[in-house]
């Protein structure tokens, strides 16, 4: 009996090289390297980052997209999506490296960094008060796969947590608030923002002006400081630039932007308390991320079902 052919893939990419990606999963299957592979019947699954609108739509077999990123507002983005499964990352490398990233900004802000850094230029020898971590409340707006490996992590570190998120969890150590009604409270206890929100309609812009003046302001770090790790346009740049300027908000820790990459004329690349990374907090690695996607495509031609499937509804 002959082995049935295994799925063809799509590889549509916009924004970085994809030939790492194509090297490794042309190891094990047939890929297509979009603009090929148009309307192309042989082809099963597409792998995705921001692919071209409409491309996806006119494969007529297509049977799941998976996303190289966490995030999948990137798929979203296009309004002619096949009714087919949504495939997205969850790795402990990139978990890791979220971790690291939310640690690292967290901890720079803790420490008075921006403050330091600033006095070894004008070669100033002053020790500011430092508060312990378990005076400093970080709270974490979006509490899903990566925002809760950020808590551990920073309890571990010894922060007060608290987590916000659309549903109810628990976990042990952290004050955890949800929906509408738990916002408010939770940045009234928030002295570090971190938000690991995913991009949907309803959270756009939602690290605006208000929500800014309702973080903790008599805090032990002398204000409230911003890390967003999550998508830029949960953030309107316009009201952090005001809250920064208003001293409702002391620091900010920027991966993601409105508009990427960031405009060189934005204010916020010289701004003193702000400082800019270029969406690299958690990067997708092409060699952690291959081996369980062609996984999940073996399973599901074994007729198992597709793990971390998005919930379309939601938008994450
Ligand atoms: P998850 O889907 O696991 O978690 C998302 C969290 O956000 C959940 O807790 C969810 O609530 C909450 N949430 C969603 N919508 C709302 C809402 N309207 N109100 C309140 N809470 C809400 O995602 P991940 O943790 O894996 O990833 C989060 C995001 O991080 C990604 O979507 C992506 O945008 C970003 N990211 C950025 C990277 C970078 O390099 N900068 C790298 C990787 C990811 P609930 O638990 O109730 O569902
Ligand atoms: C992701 C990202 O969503 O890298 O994984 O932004």
């Amino acid at each position: 009996m002959s082995t049935p052919a295994r799925g063809r893939i799509l590889l549509s990419v916009t924004g970085f090289n994809p030939q790492r990606w194509y090297d490794l999963l042309s190891k094990e299957r047939e890929v297509v390297l979009e603009p090929a592979g148009a309307e192309d019947p042989s082809i099963d699954y597409a792998v995705v980052w921001k692919q071209q609108p409409g491309i996806l739509a006119r494969l007529p077999n297509l049977k799941a997209i998976f996303s190289i990123g966490a995030g999948v507002d990137h798929i979203f983005a296009d309004d002619r999506l096949p009714e087919v499964p949504i495939v997205r990352v969850i790795a402990s490398n990139l978990t890791q490296y979220m971790c690291e990233y939310v640690c690292w900004r967290v901890l720079d802000h803790h420490r008075q960094g921006m403050l330091y850094r600033a006095q070894q230029a004008g070669k100033i020898w002053h020790e500011p008060r430092q508060p312990p971590a378990d005076e400093v409340s970080v709270g974490i707006m979006g509490f899903g796969q990566l925002g809760r490996s950020a808590a551990a992590a920073l309890l571990a570190l010894g922060f007060t947590v608290n987590g916000w998120s659309r549903s109810r969890h628990e976990m042990e150590g952290v004050c955890a608030f949800h929906g509408e009604d738990g916002l408010t409270p939770f940045l009234n206890a928030t002295d570090i923002l971190v938000v690991l929100l995913p991009l949907t309609p309803a959270t756009e812009g939602i690290v605006d002006h208000s929500v800014l003046t309702r973080l903790r302001q008599d805090g032990p770090l002398g204000g409230p400081c911003l890390v967003n790790a999550g998508r830029g346009r949960l953030q309107r740049e316009v009201d952090i630039l005001r809250a920064l300027e208003e001293g409702i908000l002391k620091e900010a820790s920027l991966d993601v932007f409105e508009r990427e990459p960031l405009a060189p004329e934005s204010p916020l690349w010289s701004h003193p308390r702000v400082f800019v990374t270029p969406h690299a907090a958690a990067t997708s690695d092409p060699a952690h991320l291959v081996t369980p996607m062609l996984a999940q495509m073996d399973a599901f031609e074994r007729g198992e079902p597709l793990q971390n499937v998005v919930d379309r509804k939601a938008g994450y």
